[in-house]
């Protein structure tokens, strides 16, 4: 279940709307058959490994990172394949709460004389699949916060500058966590001051880049940004509210970027939640937010952000931006930190 939970790790964020499902088939000790989602969600991972394994997957135990389909798609259900191809026990790690199936795979795994134990590697599993889960059962992504913070406190330079906070290694591991994201998000402000790409740019990893959505209320993102520059190649979207002002809501969509009016709140604020549950319709599972100041204030007084990670350099800047909005605590607890280079990622859970 661990080989099939890596498996299932490679192909998060190309996978929307579709979860990223392992599979691992084994016979006597051996591994007959390997497989993951592939990239835009079908085939899935049981059909994958099948194919994989061929002949070799009768008499197999299928390890599975989440509950086989039983709804017709633009195929048969998993659970089928996996009968028809002979495999006698499966091994699950969670349930799949999607309504087409919660639950139904395992019945007709049984059905079928299949012996079906599930709850190995839950948790991970779990973690693995919050984008499906969230999005089924919230009605909104995954939303993964990121911020650089300089050893003094600080996100950017004096008066929001643009200054490289983190060193090479954690800027590797950002574009890696880009490419498992469905959608990366900013905001306007961070647009402005740091006209950034937002795409992956690791090596052999260009066609990991994902849509990247801009929270951008007054239409403030400028024509020659590299965002709208570059929108004809990646998928660029533009959340703003009824308001804004409609010649640069046309001279945006001209541009090849896709503009979305979403509801504001009382105050004129763009509704984040509204924000997340209409980029949710249209598919995104997960959503790394890589937040200056507004936006992480904004994600949690709304209570959206599900992981924060920070970056922490031992750089100090002696002035600038701070950016930590209200305390992490008590709402998120320290579940992991990992070092890269000289910075330090820590990631905080609800
Ligand atoms: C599996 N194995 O690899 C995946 C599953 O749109 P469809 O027909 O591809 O179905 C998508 C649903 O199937 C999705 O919402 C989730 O419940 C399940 N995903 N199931 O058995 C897989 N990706
Ligand atoms: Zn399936």
């Amino acid at each position: 279940m661990d080989h099939a939970l890596r498996l299932g790790r490679r192909n998060l964020g190309r996978v929307a709307p579709n979860p990223s499902v392992g599979c691992v088939l084994v016979k006597d000790g051996v591994i007959v058959g390997r497989g993951v989602t592939q990239p835009g969600g079908r085939p899935h991972g049981e059909t994958t490994a099948l194919a994989h394994a061929g002949e070799a997957a009768r008499g197999a135990t299928a390890y599975v990172t989440l509950e086989p389909c039983s709804h017709f798609g633009r195929t048969g259900p998993c659970s089928d394949a996996l009968a028809r191809a002979g495999v006698t026990r499966v091994v699950c790690a969670i349930g799949d709460p999607d309504p087409r199936v919660r639950g139904r795979g395992f019945t007709m795994l049984r059905a079928y004389g299949i012996t079906v134990d599930t709850g190995l590697f839950e948790a991970e599993s779990g973690l693995d699949h919050r984008g499906h889960f969230n999005r089924v059962r919230l009605g909104r992504p995954f939303v993964q916060m990121k911020m650089a913070l300089s050893e003094d406190g600080f996100v950017a330079g004096e008066g929001g500058r643009r200054v490289q906070i983190s060193g090479p290694h954690a800027q590797a591991q950002v574009h890696m966590m880009r490419a498992m994201a469905d959608a990366i998000m900013i905001g306007a402000g961070t647009a402005l001051a740091d006209d950034p790409e937002l795409t992956c740019r690791l090596p052999g990893m260009a066609d990991r880049s994902p849509v990247r959505i801009v929270i951008d209320s007054q239409l403030r993102l400028p024509l020659t940004s590299k965002l709208v520059q570059t929108a004809a190649d990646v998928p660029t979207w533009v959340l703003s509210t009824v308001g804004a002002p409609p010649e640069a809501e046309r001279a945006l969509r001209a541009a090849g970027c896709q503009v979305m009016l979403v509801r504001r709140h009382a105050d004129g604020r763009l509704d984040l939640g509204e924000a997340m549950r209409l980029i949710a319709v249209r598919g995104i599972t997960r959503v790394l937010a890589e937040t200056g100041p507004a936006l992480a204030a904004g994600l949690m007084d709304a209570d959206l952000a599900d992981e924060v990670v920070l970056v922490r350099s031992p750089n100090t800047l002696g002035h600038g931006l701070a950016g930590l909005p209200t305390p992490l605590s008590p709402r998120f607890q320290l579940a992991e930190t990992r070092p890269a280079g000289a910075d330090m990622f820590e990631t905080y859970r609800r």
